[in-house]
């Protein structure tokens, strides 16, 4: 029988379960990568767990998030990463080697493999051909440890590309198009598979682009076949031995195919305050631009700051404008700097910022009040910047650097002509340096910022408690877990729970506080798509760590979902719609027979307050009904 590439890949991986979609599955990881942010908890739970050493193909420590290291909080914990990752057999890409994305595309993703990561834009590397998921931290040390990962088998609907993208359009507005369709939200389970003509003329870091930003539609994951282009791409990384042709058999069935007309795309922009937010550059032309940021792991690579600078040259950018460029990673900082782009750039009056995260994860660069900021990357949350009065929009390398130049929004079709031919290059400048290939001797290094992650106590069999708050749609986990000035805490729960729900209600932290301390439980309630954007297992640790029991919410998404079920707190759905305008925030709420109504996946919800009950489900595997009733996956897995 014809089959897709997802097909193919997860049956060459399949540890448990049928490939059907919609049935709970186990798959084989071949790779691994951690970022910083999220690695200190992962790798103090697979330090907890007691396997000893890494049991997985490839595993990567990259540090690229936290690098502003405002106070001493950050290198302590790089200094935990690089010691751990020595004495536990992972590789350590260190500060300065670039965004993990970017680096594991050039350096190890490989057609064919499974790759899960404790950052949501891991499948940026489904531009390679790789079936690469974002995943929580304790999915990851699952993974590190041999463990298989549990998925539900995903519906795949093509995406077929044709025709070529005009001048001055870019990989970007494809993506940002798909957003249009797709929306951010209703896409849990479904990965995108690109078929057609039009992928022939998209090169190995434009189909990472697009694939990265699927991770915004909420799929799983987003593949690219194998092809010529993969393997050009491969050979200059001097990788080529890597390379492996794979496509989806011809007549493959798909639940669903989008037609795309490359040739007809435009430039396109997010708008605040979401990636699906999706409108014409043409709409926006005009509009007074005070900040222009080119980089974090959506568009950072060689060709895209090289199409920047070639609209660059020669112009110095607007009087009220600061453009910021931050290049993916240490090989593009090197290509540049050979190729000239980067003199291109500082003579345009560019800042030259670290190859990190940086300003897309809120770190610096915070725009001024009620600005308006462009920026390459994937996620204009409300208030991650910083600055919650901002508007952030989403655009491409060529739009961002048009419009740095006359400080409005620029349509950058009426500067393509500068940008010309650019050809792939056929070797990149290879040095693996910054990697440290570990030894196993390390002492590990613990800072006082570094706590062991905090476990939950094993399901109450009755709950009684109240709504600590009623939190809306489309809830991101940058709502529920700041990242940027607050990022320094990732290792330390009881600090960084005290700003869980910082920019929605800040006063949550000292409620949800007192309530746990009257022996009572915490109930979120929000509306639909809850838990958005980022892995950050911090989203559901904190909560935990604050007395949450129970999210009640109209949808959650994947990885959120995951994350809760990790650490013990139901993620509870509104069987009818209509009850989540029914309760409200301060209800006292009392749930019985918890354990009972946990195997049978569904809850009556008493609102005590209200006087009503109403019917919640659990959709939840039979593995993580256990974990449920554990307290957490930490205390189901005493020692693998
Ligand atoms: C993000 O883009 O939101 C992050 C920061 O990379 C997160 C991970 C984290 O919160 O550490 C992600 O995408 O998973
Ligand atoms: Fe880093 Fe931003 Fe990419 Fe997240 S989305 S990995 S913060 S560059």
């Amino acid at each position: 029988m014809a089959e897709t590439m997802c097909a193919k890949i997860l049956r060459a991986h399949l540890a448990e379960g049928n490939l059907k979609a919609g049935e709970s599955i186990r798959i084989r990881i071949d790779q691994t990568l951690t970022q910083d942010a999220t690695g200190t908890m992962a790798y103090l739970e697979f330090e907890s767990m007691g396997v000893g050493r890494v049991r997985n193909e490839l595993a990567v420590s990259y540090v690229d998030h936290n690098t502003v290291q405002v106070g001493f909080e950050n290198f302590d914990d790089h200094e935990y990463l690089r010691t751990v990752a020595d004495r536990i057999g992972a590789v350590y890409s260190r500060a300065g080697n670039g965004i993990c994305h970017q680096v594991h595309l050039e350096r190890f993703a490989v057609p064919g493999k499974t790759l899960i990561g404790s950052d949501s834009h891991t499948p940026t590397a489904g531009g390679i051909g790789s079936f690469a998921i974002g995943a929580g931290g304790l999915d990851v040390a699952l993974a590190m440890a041999g463990e298989p990962f549990s998925m539900i088998a995903p519906r795949v609907v093509a995406i077929r590309l044709s025709g070529r993208l005009g001048a001055g359009v870019s990989a970007k507005d494809v993506i940002l198009h798909v957003l249009g369709h797709f929306g951010v939200k209703g896409n849990v389970n479904m990965v995108f598979e690109y078929i057609g003509d039009g992928v022939a003329t998209l090169s190995v870091p434009e189909r990472a682009t697009i694939a990265n930003m699927g991770a915004e539609c909420g799929v799983t994951t987003s593949l690219f076949p194998s092809d010529a282009n993969t393997r050009a791409f491969l050979e200059a990384e001097e990788r080529g031995g890597d390379y492996i042709p794979l496509a989806a058999d011809e007549g493959a069935a798909y639940d669903d195919v989008f037609d795309i007309d490359l040739s007809s795309l435009e430039p396109l922009a997010a708008c605040p305050h979401s990636p699906g937010n999706i409108r014409s550059i043409r709409e926006l032309e005009g509009m007074a631009v005070n900040q222009v940021l080119i980089g974090s792991c959506t568009n950072s690579s060689l060709m895209d700051l090289q199409k920047a600078a070639r609209i660059l040259k020669g112009h110095t950018v607007a009087p009220g404008v600061s453009l910021g460029v931050a290049p993916g990673s240490r090989q593009v900082l090197m290509e540049i700097t050979a190729d000239g782009t980067l003199e291109t750039l500082i003579a345009a009056g560019a800042r030259i910022l670290e190859s990190a995260c940086g300003f897309c994860i809120g770190n610096h660069q915070s725009p001024g009040t009620e600005s308006v900021s462009l920026r390459t990357s994937n996620r204009n949350f409300y208030a991650r910047s910083g600055t919650p009065s901002a508007n952030l929009y989403l655009v491409s390398p060529e739009t961002a650097a048009a419009s740095a130049i006359t400080g409005a929004i620029t349509d950058p079709r009426s500067v393509a002509g500068r940008i010309g031919d650019i050809a792939m290059k056929s070797h990149f400048i290879i040095d693996d340096s910054m990697f440290l290939q570990p030894t196993f001797t390390a002492e590990v290094r613990r800072g006082p910022n570094i706590g062991e992650p905090p476990r939950n106590v094993p399901m109450a069999d009755a709950l009684d408690g109240a709504v600590l708050i009623k939190a809306g749609d489309k809830i991101t986990t940058d709502h529920i877990m700041p990242a940027g000035a607050r990022l320094k805490y990732r290792s330390n729960i009881p600090r960084y729970a005290g700003f869980v729900f910082e920019s929605v209600d800040p006063t949550f932290p000292a409620r949800a506080m007192e309530l746990k301390g009257e022996g009572k439980a915490g109930f979120i309630v929000a509306g639909w798509s809850y838990g958005q954007g980022s892995s950050r297992e911090h989203a559901a640790i904190c909560p935990m760590y604050l007395g949450v029991k129970a999210v009640l919410a109209l949808s959650i998404e994947r990885i959120h979902q995951a994350n809760l079920c990790n650490f013990g707190i139901l993620p509870l759905i509104f069987r009818n719609e209509e009850d989540y305008g029914r309760i409200s925030q301060g209800d006292e709420l009392a749930v019985a027979d918890v354990l009972q109504s946990i195997d049978r996946g569904s809850f009556v919800v008493e609102d005590r307050t209200a006087g009503f009950s109403i019917e919640m489900d659990l959709f939840a595997s039979e593995e993580q009904k256990r974990m449920l009733k554990a307290g957490g996956r930490l205390n189901e897995v005493a020692a693998l």
